[in-house]
């Protein structure tokens, strides 16, 4: 490394000192913390991106936002240059960088990780960092931390989009390295058009006259609800109306928002018994999770929730109905057909009445631990992968070689037989692929698919609901002493430490019909989370309960010395 840039480094470190007496970790999700303590985090975040841009010679992303918490905290991810997360190689660097408690333990972490990585630096390549953050205050200047950070890299540039969603800053970053236009007016262009090509395909013509064409949406009081104002006025073939949109006196995912609606299971705020019988949906604070709901005829409060489930449900009935009908067999040459291979990814959080639904439907289904990178990945190994968590946050994600077969197929048929069923299914499934984004879960793109599909099949979101009942469930968290000591596997779904912890959670288990129930420890908050399902709700919360007394026997603060 060059003189000049060391001393760069180390001067410019120095006005962002960590916090003393606290640990940062990436986490699941990126830095997350009181805004009050992340200018260093997201400064040196900034350096991160600039090396992700150099080893990778392409162009990443750096958003800041902490999504559903609430609004005096702040956080800080990278987008890589696919659009995806960060590779997980690179997370215990991060957590490096942000632990360097001096300016001469950063820069040497700095200069072996180059080293290590072989990184091309010195500064004649360059570097580009698109940045984003949401419509937290605190965003405006951690967002100013990030630039400072980045120009402390020589070669480095940053290119500061202001407000965007998270999804839509992960389609920036896969758009630009694919060379398509990387701007919100392309994204809206590219989700509404077509978005419009599944509407114009409704079998019988559009039905968008009838009274339940309107979708209300929660838009958590944060940039979601803002860019959803914008994209509804360039839609047509759906009446969207959005409430908590962040411009009245609201305070963002303060009752409001899918995580706050899918845990609570109660309206959002603005909503109540005069929404009765409406088809309503929920984004979260960053806009990457969608649930739906609905207020029953006997209830002010309660909801019947539509969750990441039942989105995936249904994204996987209409998927499955396109592909058969596009390569059932008929008259057509048998060399083009392509025996698509059609998987879903779920966490141990999935309902099981919407597993063995998928399963029901002949759907492989996979698991995965908790966070999106997890599912992404798994997901990307089918030729349609769909991933859906059951608190919103999913996609659909298709392989290259099934689109570039799936683009001859349909060039093939528009010559042959135009306006023919099969001709018509392949162009859905290619406005699917445009609809949906391919980089991560995205509700407002998952929000249009959802009502495509809905009108297409003619459905009330009554109708959707009842694909399956859900098994009724209960969340607890649980505040222990170190919440590492609990180790899982098979998908969280098993403890293996500490020692005897799942032996007693399966004596309780055995209690109670279709009981199951799992732990783990968050990797967003310092608490430790436990599920239960059962065959009734008094269930469920007896099983829940009885696991949550467990951990703390295990775990809790008068557990030591055990
Ligand atoms: C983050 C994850 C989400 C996961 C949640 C679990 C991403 C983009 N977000 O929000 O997928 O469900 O963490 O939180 O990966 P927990 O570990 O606190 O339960
Ligand atoms: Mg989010």
């Amino acid at each position: 490394m060059k003189e000049e840039q060391s001393s760069l480094l180390l001067k410019s470190s120095s006005l962002f000192p960590p916090p003393q007496g606290v640990k940062l970790s990436y986490g699941t999700a990126g830095f997350r913390a009181d805004a009050s303590i992340l200018k260093s985090t997201v400064y040196r975040v900034g350096i991160l991106a600039a090396l992700r841009s150099l080893k990778t010679q392409s162009v990443v992303g750096l958003m800041i936002t902490a999504s559903h918490n609430k609004v005096t905290d702040n956080g800080v991810k990278i987008v890589d240059p696919s659009g995806g997360m960060l590779s997980q190689e690179w997370e215990p660097f991060a957590d490096q960088l942000a632990n360097a408690p001096t300016p001469e333990a950063l820069l040497s972490i700095i200069r072996e990780f180059v080293e290590k990585e072989k990184i091309p630096f010195d500064g004649v390549q360059s570097a580009e960092i698109l940045l984003g953050r949401d419509t937290r205050p605190s965003g405006e200047s951690l967002l100013e931390a990030a630039k400072q950070g980045i120009s402390s890299i020589f070669g480095a540039i940053a290119l500061d989009l202001g407000i965007l969603t998270t999804p839509q800053l992960h389609w920036m970053v896969r758009a630009r390295n694919k060379g398509i236009t990387a701007t919100e007016p392309a994204y809206f262009q590219q989700i509404s058009s077509s978005f419009r090509c599944l509407i114009d395909l409704i079998p019988n013509g559009a039905k968008i006259n009838k009274p339940d064409s309107t979708v209300v949406v929660d838009g958590a009081d944060g940039v979601g609800g803002e860019k959803l104002e914008v994209l509804k006025n360039i839609l047509t073939g759906l009446v969207v109306e959005v409430r908590n949109s962040g411009k009245g006196e609201g305070l963002l995912n303060d009752g409001v928002g899918a995580d706050y609606v899918q845990k609570e299971k109660v309206v959002p705020r603005g909503f109540g018994s005069h929404d009765v019988g409406l088809r309503c949906a929920s984004l979260d604070g960053d806009a990457d999770r969608l649930v739906y709901f609905s207020v029953p005829a006997d209830s002010s409060s309660n909801i019947d929730l539509v969750d990441g489930d039942k989105i995936l449900s249904l994204f996987a009935l209409f998927i499955k109905e396109q592909l058969n009908i596009l390569t059932k067999k008929g008259n057509e040459k048998s060399t083009n057909n392509f025996e698509a291979h059609l998987g879903v990814v779920q966490t141990a959080y999935a309902n099981g009445a919407a597993t063995d639904y998928l399963k029901q439907l002949g759907l492989e289904v996979i698991f995965t631990p908790t966070g999106v990178k997890h599912l992404h990945e798994k997901a990307a190994q089918f030729d349609i992968g769909i991933y859906f968590e059951a608190n919103g946050h999913g996609t659909i994600l298709f392989s290259e070689s099934f689109l570039s077969w799936l683009e001859a197929r349909h060039n093939e048929l528009t010559s042959e037989s135009e306006g023919s069923e099969q001709q018509k299914a392949a162009v859905r499934l290619l406005a699917v692929s445009k609809l949906i984004n391919q980089a991560v879960g995205d509700a407002l793109s998952c929000l249009l698919l959802v009502e495509a599909i809905l009108q297409h099949m003619d459905w009330s979101i009554h109708k959707w609901s009842e694909l399956y009942q859900d098994l009724p469930s209960r969340q607890l968290k649980v505040k222990v002493v170190d919440r590492t000591a609990i180790v899982t596997t098979n998908a969280e779904t098993v403890a293996v430490s500490p020692p005897g912890i799942q032996e007693a959670i399966d004596a309780e288990i055995a209690k109670y019909p279709k009981g199951r129930c799992f732990i783990r420890p968050s990797g967003t908050e310092d608490v430790v989370r436990v599920y239960a399902e059962a065959a009734t709700q008094e269930d469920a919360d007896s099983l829940a309960n009885s696991v949550a007394k467990l951990v703390d026997r295990f775990l809790g603060f008068g557990s030591s010395g055990q």
